[in-house]
């Protein structure tokens, strides 16, 4: 970086930082504006746009319809996180942190708010008994790749993407550091992935559903257009998780869901049905 920047005694919000992001941060949380959240038909309402987060619940829905399980049926809702609707009254009751996913099950006797991929996740998972090991030491090393995403991907999104991507300029300091970090991680999963089929074992749960929209994305070229930079081929392991990931056909409908981006025919901005998907 050429300037140096001399932080004052204390930090004010008055200047734009340029970023892409910009206009939709701010220092406070809580609602700038009036509006109820729609609700449809079915017992699962999911407020989302399919970013890599999002994306995660929708698969686990797809995931739980593929398997037979109609009590999983699940409107899900465009929020325009770009336009500010995460910040609407009836999106801050559903999620304080005005960040998507944001699910409200109405199947209790009261509505359960659940926000937090890998909380939304679990929830589900616990609810339909699948997902998720039974045997404990599996599911100890499922919640502990579930919460190891949780905690690492921020350095990625946040992180990496953020200054590589997104930032107005690039800066060589935050790019280092960040590229350092997610080299690691990957080379983590590479490892992990080199004795295990999927995160927790032989079968698919939801460590894989949090983990492969992010990790498997960006070994893809799908994320930040890194691959070179990261010199991604060479994490064998994830690619191969990944590539058998993407092939599901829960996977395939999931990541359309909330789109709004990308070839137009894969877009499917609301979903209520199946055959919206059809
Ligand atoms: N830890 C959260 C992160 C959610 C998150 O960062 N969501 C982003 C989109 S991927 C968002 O809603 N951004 C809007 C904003 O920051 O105002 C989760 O996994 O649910």
């Amino acid at each position: 970086m050429n300037d140096t920047y001399n932080p004052p005694v204390v930090w004010k919000w008055d200047k734009p930082s340029g970023g892409r992001f910009a206009s939709i941060n701010r220092p406070i949380s809580g609602s700038t504006h009036e509006r109820e959240l729609p609700i449809g038909n079915h017992p699962h309402q999911l407020y989302s746009v399919a970013t890599p987060n999002g994306m995660k619940v929708s698969i686990m829905f797809e995931e739980l319809l593929s398997l037979g399980y109609e009590e999983a049926e699940y409107d899900a809702w465009l929020i325009k996180i770009g336009d500010g609707e995460q910040f609407s009254s009836g999106f801050v009751k559903a999620n304080p942190n005005s960040k998507i996913p944001a699910l409200i099950d109405h199947s209790t006797a009261e509505p359960t708010r659940i926000f937090e991929s890998g909380a939304i996740l679990l929830y589900l998972a616990e609810k339909f008994s699948t997902f998720i090991p039974t045997s404990s030491k599996e599911r100890a090393e499922c919640l502990s790749w579930l919460f190891w995403q949780m905690g690492s991907t921020p350095y990625l999104g946040g992180g990496f993407g953020h200054f590589y991507a997104y930032a107005p300029e690039k800066y060589e300091y935050p790019i280092n550091r960040y590229a350092m970090e997610i080299k690691r991680q990957l080379d983590v999963l590479d490892k992990a992935l080199s004795k295990s089929e999927y995160l927790a074992g032989y079968e698919y749960s939801i460590a894989d559903m949090a983990t492969q929209p992010w990790y498997g994305a960006l070994v893809s070229g799908k994320l930040y257009n890194a691959q070179q930079f990261l010199e991604v081929d060479n994490y064998t392991h994830v690619k191969r998780w990944s590539t058998a990931i993407q092939k599901r056909t829960a996977v395939q409908r999931g990541v359309r869901v909330n789109r709004v981006w990308g070839d137009e025919s894969k877009q499917v901005k609301e979903r209520h049905q199946k055959s919206d998907l059809d």
